[in-house]
């Protein structure tokens, strides 16, 4: 097995340590960070998020292999930075005002990191202004928003409608997701879409700028 290909596995099997040390390895060995991105890091993350919407592995092994993933992120990083590598897109993620539930929407990000977007992720309980503040400051390209209850889903409508009277909805894809969310709701509020799960997300952000 190749380094790449041990890295891949290493992510796969959420082993943290292995992964950071096969990294630093790698650049020894003069491979390139881009290499080591998609042909080990997204390469295992992808196997994890084919495996998740399978349902063959579940949310624990999905954090455990994510903080895998960011380990090895966190060698490259600097030197991705340097390459100037081409992102998928830029994605702002957050929990909507008032609701604190930020594990789903942390895995999202995760998983849309891994699979090549550069996300910034707010956190949860985001404001308005707070959002908004973000959206003005970043050339974002996808809004992705989370909501875990249903008095806070609503505020969903309230940034898409801002975005809209900005005129900012023309240029940025809005997604929604969150247990009480269903696609019938992304519809009414005028997302652009839903997603039931992390690995859906990723194939919506994919869809949602191709
Ligand atoms: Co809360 N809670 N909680 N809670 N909590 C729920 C959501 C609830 C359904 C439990 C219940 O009553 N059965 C209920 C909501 C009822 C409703 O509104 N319909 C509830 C309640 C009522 C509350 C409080 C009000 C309780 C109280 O204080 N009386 C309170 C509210 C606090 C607040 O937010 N202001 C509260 C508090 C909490 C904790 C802080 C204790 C904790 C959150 C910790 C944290 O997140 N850091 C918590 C938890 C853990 C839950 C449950 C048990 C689990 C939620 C979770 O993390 N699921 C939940 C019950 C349940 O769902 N079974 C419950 C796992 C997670 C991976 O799934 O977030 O759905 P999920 O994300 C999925 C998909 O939805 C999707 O991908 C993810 C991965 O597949 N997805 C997206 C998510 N975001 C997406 C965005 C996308 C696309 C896809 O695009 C942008």
């Amino acid at each position: 097995m190749n380094l790449l290909d041990e890295i891949a596995v290493s992510i796969e099997n959420g082993d943290a340590d292995e992964v950071k040390k096969l990294t630093e390895q790698a650049l020894s060995q003069k491979v390139s960070a881009e290499n080591i991105l998609n042909q080990g890091l997204v390469a295992g993350m992808n196997v994890v998020s084919e495996k998740f919407k399978n349902n063959e592995v579940f949310i624990p092994e999905v954090l455990i292999s994510a903080k895998a993933m960011k380990a090895g992120m966190g060698v490259i990083k600097p030197l991705l930075a340097q390459a100037n590598i081409q992102s998928k897109g830029k994605v702002i993620m957050g929990t909507v005002n008032g609701d604190l539930h930020d594990i789903g929407k942390s895995i999202v990000a995760m998983l849309l990191e891994g699979a090549g977007f550069e996300v910034i992720d707010l956190g949860a309980d985001v404001s308005l202004e707070k959002f908004m503040e973000s959206i003005k400051k970043e050339d974002v390209d996808i809004v992705g928003m989370s909501a875990l209850l249903t008095t806070t889903m609503t505020f969903m409508k309230v940034l898409i409608d801002e975005l809209e009277k900005t005129g900012l909805k023309k240029r940025i894809k809005v997604m929604v997701g969150g247990a009480p969310v269903t696609s019938a709701f992304a519809e009414e509020i005028k997302a652009d879409g839903y997603a039931p799960d992390a690995a859906q997300a990723v194939d919506l952000a994919v869809s949602l700028l191709n």
